[in-house]
């Protein structure tokens, strides 16, 4: 499937779609119907050197929310969300379910210069974006605001500006599934009121279903 060639474009925040990409690769979409499936042809889409951002953003939409095909990645914890890794993308990016409690929430944060793609699994979010501070100590502005619903898929790179994650509800959990590419282990978090940062290393609570050891220093949970 040729799909490098064509230029990556900005997907604007209310969702609205570009048609004109589905319309050149046409018949040659790929088919979604498992987990199993996603993951294989996004190993496929990124054997090219070049991210196809709405190609990405197609089939992680056309991925139909199925919980047999991700419980195993579905673990929580009470006090913050997980992060959990489902595939190392050979190298090239980073898939992961996030589960996010009741009332959990992500601090406001970039994302290193990678792509990331969310599609939600269960439950429902809502992200908070917010522009980069001009000068370090002023209040960050937010310029846009959007309930994730079951299936969406949002995306956002540092050029589109900052977010925060947050699951709003008190009686429902919510799941997402992240692609990052390239994989990073280090972003920058920000205090809304005075713009201030630090560096914020992420970590994964299991990986491939499997609890990873508690281990101080690797895990412990940071804000990010
Ligand atoms: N970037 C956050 C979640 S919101 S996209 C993280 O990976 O922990
Ligand atoms: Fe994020």
């Amino acid at each position: 499937m040729e799909v490098c060639k064509i230029d990556e474009f900005h997907k604007d925040f209310d969702g609205d779609y570009d048609v004109k990409f589905y319309k050149e690769i046409g018949d040659n979409l790929p088919v979604v119907n498992s987990l199993d499936d996603l993951i294989r042809e996004l190993r496929v889409i990124f054997s090219c050197d070049k991210v196809n951002v709405d190609l990405v953003h197609y089939v992680m939409k056309s991925y139909k929310s199925s919980p047999a095909d991700w419980k195993r990645f579905a673990k929580f914890d009470r006090f913050r969300y997980t992060r959990n890794l489902v595939d190392h993308g050979n190298g090239r990016y980073n898939l992961m379910t996030l589960c996010w409690g009741e009332g959990h929430g992500s601090a406001i944060h970039d994302h290193a210069n990678s792509h990331c793609f969310m599609k939600m699994l269960q439950g429902s979010l809502e992200e908070i974006r917010f522009a980069w501070p001009k000068e370090e100590g002023d209040r960050l502005r937010e310029i846009g605001r959007k309930e994730l619903k079951l299936n969406d898929v949002a995306y956002i790179n540092d050029s589109i500006g900052l977010h925060r994650v947050e699951n709003p509800s008190n009686v429902d959990t919510a799941i997402s599934l992240h692609l990052y590419c390239p994989p990073y282990n280090k972003c920058t978090v920000f205090n809304q009121n005075t713009g201030l940062k630090s560096t914020s290393t992420v970590t994964f609570y299991s990986a491939f279903g499997k609890r990873i050891k508690e281990n101080k220093e690797l895990v412990e949970p940071e804000d990010n």
